[in-house]
């Protein structure tokens, strides 16, 4: 669809403002909003890895359409969202220390706050102590989401699952994780209760999690 192709081609070249107006013309032509997200955003973010792997393009512009990005993804939420849905409980999440990238965490907080659930967003590079502390003086807070990107904060991962199961908060949450480099196998191996490897599906776990 010619408006999708648009749609990725203003994210790979930043253009925010062209972003956000071609996001709300596809979402008034009556596209859907995971059409929107999955062939218009995402695609080009399946273009911009490969460019960005390969030095043709470099982190000023990977940032700038990450921007990009998430302007259309927010102009997304209330349609994802579920209709109907009460509040099914309390969660926090962030991206692990070390680790920069808030695009699939983003959109894995709006999956899951489409569930009905409240999701608290540390932001990124977020210390495992921070996550303590947040549950620490929460107590309704019931469900940690963790997101890891590189092969490299992998170990952050691991050593934040590891520092919320030391404090003794597992019998207060459960931990979930994912992101591109995580697998069951390796969630399994930290701890985790949970694996996903996509929005969705963490969407779906993370209310599964929750009524546990
Ligand atoms: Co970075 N980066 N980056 N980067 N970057 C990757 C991840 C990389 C694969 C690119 C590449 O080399 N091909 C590579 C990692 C290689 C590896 O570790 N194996 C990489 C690298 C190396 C780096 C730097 C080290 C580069 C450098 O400085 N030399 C550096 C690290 C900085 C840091 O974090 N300390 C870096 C920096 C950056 C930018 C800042 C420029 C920018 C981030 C901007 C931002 O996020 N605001 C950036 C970007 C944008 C990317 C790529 C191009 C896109 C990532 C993305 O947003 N994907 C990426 C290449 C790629 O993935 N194609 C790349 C779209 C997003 C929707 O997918 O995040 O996978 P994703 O999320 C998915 C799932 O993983 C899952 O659901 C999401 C939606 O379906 N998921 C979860 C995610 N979290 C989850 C949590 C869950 C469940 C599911 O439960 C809680």
């Amino acid at each position: 669809m010619a408006i999708l192709d648009e749609i990725s081609a203003a994210v790979q070249a930043g253009k925010k403002q062209d972003v956000e107006v071609l996001v709300q013309q596809a979402i008034d032509d009556g596209v859907s909003a995971q059409d929107i997200l999955n062939d218009g955003l995402l695609a080009a973010m399946d273009i911009i890895g490969p460019k960005f792997k390969n030095n043709e393009i470099f982190i000023p512009e990977v940032l700038i359409a990450a921007r990009a990005m998430n302007a259309g993804t927010a102009l997304l939420k209330p349609l994802l969202a579920e209709a109907d849905t009460k509040p099914l409980g309390k969660a926090v999440i962030g991206t692990v220390k070390g680790d920069m990238h808030d695009i699939g965490k983003n959109l894995v907080r709006m999956m899951i706050e489409g569930k009905g659930i409240e999701v608290a967003d540390l932001g990124v590079d977020v210390a495992p102590e921070a996550f303590v502390d947040y549950i620490k003086s929460n107590p309704e807070v019931s469900l940690v989401c963790l997101s890891a990107l590189l092969t490299t904060t992998l170990p952050a991962l691991e050593n934040t699952v590891k520092t919320i199961i030391d404090a003794g908060l597992n019998n207060q949450v459960k931990i979930l994780v994912g992101g591109a480099p995580v697998t069951q196998a390796f969630a399994d191996q930290i701890g985790a209760d949970g694996y996903s490897p996509d929005a969705g599906s963490a969407a779906a776990m993370a209310a599964e999690l929750i009524a546990a």
